[in-house]
């Protein structure tokens, strides 16, 4: 059985989407049709728009989608049809990593969230007879519906709107993950945020959740730096060109234990590993394009027993993760509701606009 979905289809790198009367298959045994309420946008699907990424066109992007499951596959046994989800990241649930519950480090995350088919090669769009690429995070969740791994999807709360709850599949999940998870942030430590986006702002909200002494955000907006301090920061330093040290210096901290890089930018970062304290460590969360290499003196690194360590998807297993955000969440302290702004689907490419402008730091796209 085929039915129609509307989908936002990216039909040439750098493009804008257009949206499309798509049909839709079955799921397969152990996938889902999720009836998408919203999706959030995320800069890594600007990156992957781009090509900086490369995935194969036309594709429907979108990987922070939320909705209602309408259909179940035979194995399926963990939602049915009915159930609200929060649609996150796909892995393949066999692979060292995974058996371990680290599926952020799958070892198939690359081919099973950036090839844009199954893993047999299928895709679950088509327009005119012709494929579209899906399954982008497992789920390609710019569309009124999505195929995806059962694995991929969280049952979420029926009391909180799901519109609000979809960037927890990525952005949030990722800034929050990163100091709760990947680099368990100690109370009384120093955290230096590079980036006030979504996920600089939900490692920010972290960083106070696990009582950090000194949550340091930089940006190049002063306006992103004043919601930094609402919510967390307790330095808030603007990126003007002078090396980090020196900005740390000029607010009178001398290095960090922990420093995050959500912007990609290379000089930030070597800049940010000379202001390690000793044992700190340095936390790549950025959507890095291939190619791009960081160089940094070895005896320095060594000696002070300094590290940087790369990291995926805040190092979760949404599973259990986004339950905890969403507690926290419930309990008033990560109000990552206050990062959004809400779009009509029709208006995506506005929302688009809005988000790399820098006007909006999360913008949802909202189907029903
Ligand atoms: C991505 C960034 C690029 C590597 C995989 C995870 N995060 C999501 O947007
Ligand atoms: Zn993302």
């Amino acid at each position: 059985m085929k039915f129609q979905a509307q989908a936002a289809v990216l039909r040439e790198p750098a493009g804008k989407m257009t949206i499309e009367s798509v049909d839709v298959g079955e799921p397969m045994e152990n996938e889902v049709l999720v009836e998408i309420a919203a999706c959030g946008i995320c800069h890594t699907d600007m990156v992957m728009r781009d090509g900086h990424l490369p995935i194969p066109v036309p594709v429907v992007l979108g990987h922070e989608g939320a909705g209602h499951v309408v259909a179940v596959g035979s194995a399926v046994t963990n939602v049915k049809p009915g159930d609200p989800v929060i649609m996150s990241f796909a892995s393949c649930g066999t692979c060292p990593s995974c058996v371990s519950h680290d599926p952020a480090y799958c070892h198939e995350f690359f081919p099973l969230n950036f090839f844009a088919k199954r893993s047999d090669g299928s895709t679950a769009l088509s327009a005119q007879g012709q494929p579209v690429h899906s399954h982008i995070f497992g789920q390609s969740a710019f569309a009124t519906h999505a195929i995806a791994p059962a694995r991929n999807v969280v049952k979420a709360p029926a009391d909180l709107p799901l519109n609000r709850l979809a960037p927890l599949g990525c952005g949030i999940q990722t800034g929050a993950g990163a100091v709760l998870n990947s680099l368990n942030v100690q109370a009384g430590s120093s955290v230096l945020v590079m980036g006030a986006g979504a996920v600089g702002m939900a490692a920010i909200m972290a960083a106070r959740i696990a009582g950090a002494q000194s949550i340091i955000a930089l940006d190049l907006s002063q306006t992103r730096l004043d919601l930094s301090r609402e919510l967390g920061a307790t330095h808030a330093l603007v990126s003007d060109g002078r090396p980090v040290s020196e900005l740390l210096r000029a607010a009178g901290l001398s290095g960090v234990d922990y420093a995050i890089d959500t912007t990609g930018v290379p000089a930030l970062l070597s800049q940010a590993l000379m202001a390690l304290n000793a044992r700190g460590v340095l936390g790549l969360v950025a959507a890095y394009p291939p190619g791009v290499n960081l160089s940094a003196e070895l005896a320095y690194l060594m000696s002070g027993g300094r590290r940087i360590q790369g990291i995926v998807e805040g190092s979760s297993d949404p599973q259990d993760f986004i339950p905890k955000l969403i507690a926290y969440h419930r309990r008033g302290l990560l109000p990552f509701d206050r990062l959004i702004e809400f779009f009509p689907f029709s208006a995506i490419n506005e929302a688009i606009e809005a988000g790399e402008s820098g006007r909006v730091i999360k913008p949802v796209v909202t189907m029903t």
